[in-house]
């Protein structure tokens, strides 16, 4: 009874369905519990695009995107691997590497990131430029209850959480869709243009739960 008294004063602060264009979630500090819960709009996954933009200057392993279903708790996961300066996307526990961009700290970066079930393959796009297309897992859909978490990486379905992987900074403009967006569309979104917006995740409308210390503020801009 105590401690389930002591979880709903600790926790979730508001579920609702709201639409943040302009805003951008702010995640003040390091910690292992602070986290924005996303709801998808549907389940079950037979290919995948994931976008989102970030701004962080922690020079360490974080995660930008974490998915987790209860067979595998990297169902989809976007994680920057500090030591070796890689992009590593996760995809039903499969893991790729992709090095060799210029992610700078302190600096908005774009990423987008596909895959289907039928090839296994993955591609990132990051700021613009797209990756080689490198295999995963093919031949199983994502399916079972989905966690989709920002500012911490699941090691467990919805928890697990290490504050060594957890996410400072600020993120924006997060849409996930159940098919790959054409090559144009990643573009016009890494632009900022007109791009459709995500069938199960849509920033437009988006469905999620902040828990802990989350700000909503407007977007940075900066004024010339
Ligand atoms: C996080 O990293 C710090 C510094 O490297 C280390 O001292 C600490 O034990 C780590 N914490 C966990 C939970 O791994
Ligand atoms: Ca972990």
């Amino acid at each position: 009874m105590k401690l389930l008294l002591l979880l709903v004063i600790l926790g979730t602060v508001s579920a609702k369905v709201q639409d943040l264009s302009g805003k951008m979630f702010t995640f003040p500090q390091q910690t292992n519990t602070a986290h924005v819960r996303l709801n998808p709009n549907t389940q079950g996954y037979n290919a995948l695009t994931v976008c989102h933009r970030s701004f962080t200057d922690i020079n360490k392993d974080h995660a930008l995107f974490s998915l987790a279903t209860p067979s595998h708790a990297n169902s989809f996961l976007i994680f920057w691997q500090n030591r070796n300066q890689e992009i590593q996307p996760h995809v039903r526990d499969a893991k790729v590497e992709y090095g060799g961009w210029d992610y700078k700290l302190n600096t908005w970066h774009s990423i987008c990131t596909t895959w289907d079930s039928v090839t296994g393959l993955v591609q990132v796009w990051f700021d613009g430029t797209p990756s080689i297309r490198k295999l995963t897992t093919s031949g199983g859909a994502i399916d079972g209850t989905v966690i989709a978490i920002l500012g911490q990486e699941q090691d467990s379905h919805g928890g697990g959480f290490d504050i060594n992987q957890s996410f400072v900074g600020m993120i924006t403009d997060v849409h996930m869709w159940d098919f790959i967006l054409s090559s144009c569309e990643i573009h016009q979104y890494m632009e900022e243009r007109y791009y459709p917006t995500g069938n199960v995740l849509n920033w437009r409308a988006l469905d999620f739960e902040i828990t802990g210390n989350v700000e909503i503020e407007n977007k940075v801009q900066i004024c010339h």
